[in-house]
């Protein structure tokens, strides 16, 4: 079963982690990266909350074969300046380190790509070949809304529709692709 491990909010903090690899979640708040984790694990062990901008930290899950990491939620409009710099670094710190990251998901949710997310697709698509894009709260959109969602974001972002993973963690719609998706990025 998967467990919750550790909070890394310092470089000293990672020492507890084995050498397991990282899939890694990146998203904004409220994007439902939390949720997705418990989906995952199938029972609640990630912080789900109403408030956007809650995790400050790498929050990593031991899911025995990989971890999974929840990243702080990038453009939580509401955030300092300070607060958003921080947060940077600490995604910064995470991606040019030594941890072996062998995926990387950005999870967005259904209302579309707003220019953050655009901004940070740019830059993992341009630094991992293991990266996907999650559409996540697909139950909020008809199907046909979500045909549409997908060509756009394909337009906009030039990734290719095989690479990108509409769900709903909510109602378990679609998790048996991404957990394959996962499976190859682990081999
Ligand atoms: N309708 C719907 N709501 C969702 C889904 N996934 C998450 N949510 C809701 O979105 C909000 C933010 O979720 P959370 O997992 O905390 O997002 P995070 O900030 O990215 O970790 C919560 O109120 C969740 O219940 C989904 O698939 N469908
Ligand atoms: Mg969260």
């Amino acid at each position: 079963m998967a467990r919750f491990v550790v909070s890394v909010a310092h470089k000293g903090d990672s020492d507890l982690l084995s050498n397991l690899p990282d899939i890694a979640l990146v998203g904004p708040s409220n994007a439902g990266k939390s949720s997705l984790i418990n989906a995952l694990a199938k029972s609640r062990i990630a912080l789900i909350s109403n408030k956007p901008g809650k995790t400050r930290t790498l929050n990593f899950y031991d899911f025995n074969t990989h971890y999974v990491v929840d990243t702080p939620g990038y453009g939580y409009s509401h955030a300092s300046k300070t607060d958003k710099s921080s947060l940077m670094k600490i995604l910064d710190n995470y991606f040019l380190g030594p941890r072996s990251i062998v995926g990387v998901f950005q999870v967005v949710s259904s209302h579309g790509l707003s220019a953050n997310d655009l901004e940070v697709s740019e830059y993992l698509s341009g630094h991992f070949h293991n990266y996907m894009l999650i559409v996540n709260k697909i139950d909020k959109i008809s199907k046909n809304q979500l045909k549409k969602l997908l060509g756009s974001i394909s337009a906009s972002t030039g990734i290719g529709s095989d690479s990108i993973i509409p769900i709903s963690a909510k109602m378990g719609l679609n998790l048996s692709l991404l957990n394959l998706k996962i499976r190859e990025f682990l081999k």
